[in-house]
């Protein structure tokens, strides 16, 4: 019995919310790094059961000690003035913009002061990364909660910082899509795009034309489960993404990628034949019928009915892969539907620069070459997403279980070890909007399958477009990235354990 108890408590030690989950965080171990991090020797605050939290706006103070209450079981009340012993959020203003925040951790108190919420929220998620991990535990845990004493100020490097879920090949239910939005924000990403449709689902409730959500929507790759959102869900996400600072940017996909539509109504097919719904994962055979006028009433009804419930300020057309599409076709449709983005600006997938992008057009670049005199000319902003380095769909190794390899196989080094204002030669870094991490779903049907994908390497492009360029060093990474293991661990992420990182024991 004796040797049961010592055996069980051996294994508790190492496998479980162990030593590493509760030390005292470096003040160095922050993904993205901040811009400039100044660690106080020897000081540390303790968040104790009288700490409090007090906020100048609702809501990142409130998210923030809900998380407190979960994981430490104090009561941490929300305060109605700067507590003596807590932490204060204040929009008392920092050096930088709408994303920029200071925070000030002393023996007494922690301060995050900004300019905009935005700030505010950023500041706590660093705060986050200073707790022990077991602070991110939805059960109580045992303390202390010990926070390094230092300084940082930080500001993104690029105001786009983006991932991407496809939620067409396979559809992911609204508490997964939200899991994914508290994954990302954790590394200050601040925009979730949602591939809504394509060739295998149609993925959100159009009023006017209802069948694209219940036929089209009813199959998925491989023959799981279709799905779709209802308006009432996607304004769910969208409030529930925007509390994190994360805007959601939703794509209709067109002229290709319609199978699902073009299944759902005869009368949009050049033939006036409805294809049968499409459970594989081939590219490039569907097309909207550039020459029926019906064509651009559809668009326009479908765009103006998702602008409608969409306050950011971008509409993704897809545009990718056209190759059912003439070229003249694919330019006299591109050029007509970007005026029906219902005052939103559009993005596309870079091929729209084969038609005559607007100048407010946003190409999304997803190629593998780092030439595209196209692309980078004419002045247009762009996404930086090359599909060598960003793409989260591609395996690490030929050995990883799920994932695709025709961009190559991506391991967290070749992820981190891009510049997104060089990559594209003649493209004036003044035109990069910023970056994108985008993650196709043929392969990935689960949100353990997601985890799996984006962890590591979301949080290494998430550096890159938030940390400045100087910044960069693969070796340093690595180790703040390791001191991600556990917080993961406890937060029941299933990342991959590279072998290229020294996780801690026990993560
Ligand atoms: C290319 S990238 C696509 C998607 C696929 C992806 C798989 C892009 C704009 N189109 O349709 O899902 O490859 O990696």
């Amino acid at each position: 019995m004796r040797i049961r108890v010592v055996l069980v408590s051996l294994v508790l030690v190492t496998c479980g919310v162990s030593a590493p989950a509760r030390a005292v965080v470096s003040f160095g171990a922050v993904v993205p790094a901040p811009v400039s991090s100044v660690p106080a020797s020897g000081v540390t605050y303790q968040i104790t059961s009288s700490a409090s939290v007090y906020s100048d706006v609702p809501g990142t103070g409130d998210l923030l000690a809900q998380q407190l209450r979960r994981s430490t079981g104090y009561p941490v009340p929300i305060a109605s003035a700067p507590p003596a012993d807590g932490i204060s959020l204040r929009l008392t203003g920092a050096p930088g913009g709408d994303e920029a925040y200071q925070l000030d951790v002393t023996a007494a108190a922690i301060t995050i002061s900004a300019n905009k919420p935005a700030g505010l929220f950023y500041g706590v998620q660093t705060l986050r990364q200073l707790l022990p991990p077991t602070a991110d535990s939805p059960t109580v845990q045992p303390g202390p909660w010990q926070v390094p004493g230092g300084r940082i100020v930080d500001q993104p490097r690029y105001a786009y910082r983006g991932a991407m879920l496809d939620v067409a090949r396979h559809f992911f239910p609204l508490s997964a899509v939200e899991r994914y939005v508290d994954q990302i924000a954790l590394y200050k990403i601040n925009v979730l795009h949602l591939h809504l449709s394509d060739d295998q689902g149609w993925r959100i409730v159009i009023d006017s034309w209802p069948r694209l959500a219940t036929y089209g929507g009813s199959t998925a790759v491989g023959g799981d489960p279709g799905g779709y959102y209802t308006k009432a869900q996607y304004q769910e996400l969208v409030a529930y993404a925007a509390a994190r600072s994360v805007t959601i940017i939703p794509e209709i996909d067109m002229p290709g990628h319609t199978n699902a539509a073009l299944a759902s109504y005869a009368d949009l097919n050049c033939n006036g034949v409805a294809p049968p719904l499409y459970t594989g994962t081939d590219v490039g055979f569907s097309s909207l019928c550039v020459s029926k006028e019906i064509t651009y009433t559809f668009v326009d009804q479908v765009l103006g009915e998702l602008a409608a419930i969409t306050p950011g300020p971008y509409l993704h057309l897809g545009g990718d892969e056209a190759s059912s599409t003439s070229a003249a076709d694919y330019k006299t449709f591109m050029n007509r539907v970007q005026p029906l983005a219902h005052g939103k600006t559009v993005i596309g997938w870079h091929d729209i620069v084969n038609a005559t992008p607007l100048p407010s057009t946003v190409a999304q670049y997803w190629g593998t070459s780092t030439r595209n005199a196209a692309v980078a000319g004419a002045g247009r902003k762009v996404i930086m997403s090359p599909a060598s380095r960003a793409y989260l769909d591609m395996k690490y190794n030929r050995r990883t279980p799920l994932g695709q390899t025709w961009a190559g196989v991506i391991e967290v080094r070749d992820a981190y070890g891009w510049d997104p204002a060089t990559f594209l030669s003649g493209l004036p870094s003044s035109q990069v909007l910023g970056v994108e991490a985008p993650l196709w779903t043929e392969t990935i049907r689960t949100g353990a399958d997601i985890d799996y994908m984006a962890f590591p390497r979301l949080p290494a492009l998430a550096e890159l477009g938030w940390s400045p360029q100087s910044t960069h060093d693969w070796t340093a990474f690595k180790s703040r990235l390791a001191a991600q293991g556990p917080r993961w661990r406890v937060m029941g992420v299933n990342y991959y354990h590279s072998t290229q990182i020294s996780w801690p024991a026990g993560s």
